[in-house]
């Protein structure tokens, strides 16, 4: 049987990076060009097969950009097994907040918790400010994943959140045998393999992050 595993995901990033527009192009393929700014948070799922047939099954928290809802972030990335920390690569700004972004992750995440770096809008390179090597060099100093996409066109979105996936069953730690991985925290921080009985936290009797 194919392997399936199951993974808590956080997107942080300034206000207006594109957030909610990578999103919506992983999960529904779509681009809207004229989207609202995120209140609180939104959640999504999304699934992607491996060429091995491992599933990995992406459980989202999309989280809001703006200022005033800056401390509810940690509430979303605490449990997260990895974080997609976007910036606009139009606006030099907004790589600094990413910055800030992997600063609080490094100091007050779990310990194992993926981290990527993306630059969207990628389809704006005439009014580029971001460029590939600065943001490249910082994120292999960090020892983050690094990726440029375009929630408009599409082009890099899947290979990024591909990539992570690779990524996660190798280097989340095993799942903690008997009670403890009954625990909710302690098990979806491990990530979830979903064909493991006693680790199977069957979606709905999850508890909840918020
Ligand atoms: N050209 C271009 N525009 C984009 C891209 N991604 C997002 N946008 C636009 O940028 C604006 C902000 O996108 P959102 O996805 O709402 O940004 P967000 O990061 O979720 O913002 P908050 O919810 O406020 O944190 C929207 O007008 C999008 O249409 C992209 O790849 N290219
Ligand atoms: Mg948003």
């Amino acid at each position: 049987m194919s392997k399936q595993f199951q993974f808590k995901l956080v997107l942080l990033g300034e206000s207006a990076v594109g957030k909610s527009s990578l999103v919506l192009r992983f999960v529904k393929d779509q681009f809207d060009d004229y989207r609202e700014s995120t209140i609180g948070a939104a959640f999504l799922t999304q699934t992607v097969t491996l060429e091995d047939q491992t599933t990995v099954k992406f459980e989202i928290w999309d989280t809001a950009g703006q200022e005033r809802y800056k401390s509810l972030a940690p509430m979303y990335y605490r449990n997260a097994n990895c974080a997609v920390v976007v910036y606009d690569i139009t606006q030099t700004t907004s790589l600094e907040k990413a910055r800030t972004w992997i600063r609080e992750l490094q100091r007050q995440a779990d310990p194992s918790i993926v981290i990527a770096l993306c630059g969207n809008k990628s389809d704006l390179s005439a009014r580029r400010q971001v460029t590939q090597e600065e943001a490249k060099k910082y994120a292999e100093e960090e020892g983050l994943m690094w990726g440029e996409t375009s929630a408009k066109s599409g082009e890099g979105v899947s290979d990024i959140f591909t990539a992570i996936a690779k990524k996660l069953p190798q280097t989340a730690a095993p799942p903690k045998a008997g009670g403890a991985a009954r625990s909710g925290a302690a098990a979806s921080r491990a990530g979830v393999d979903l064909n493991k009985q006693s680790n199977a936290l069957g979606g709905q009797n999850e508890p909840c992050n918020c």
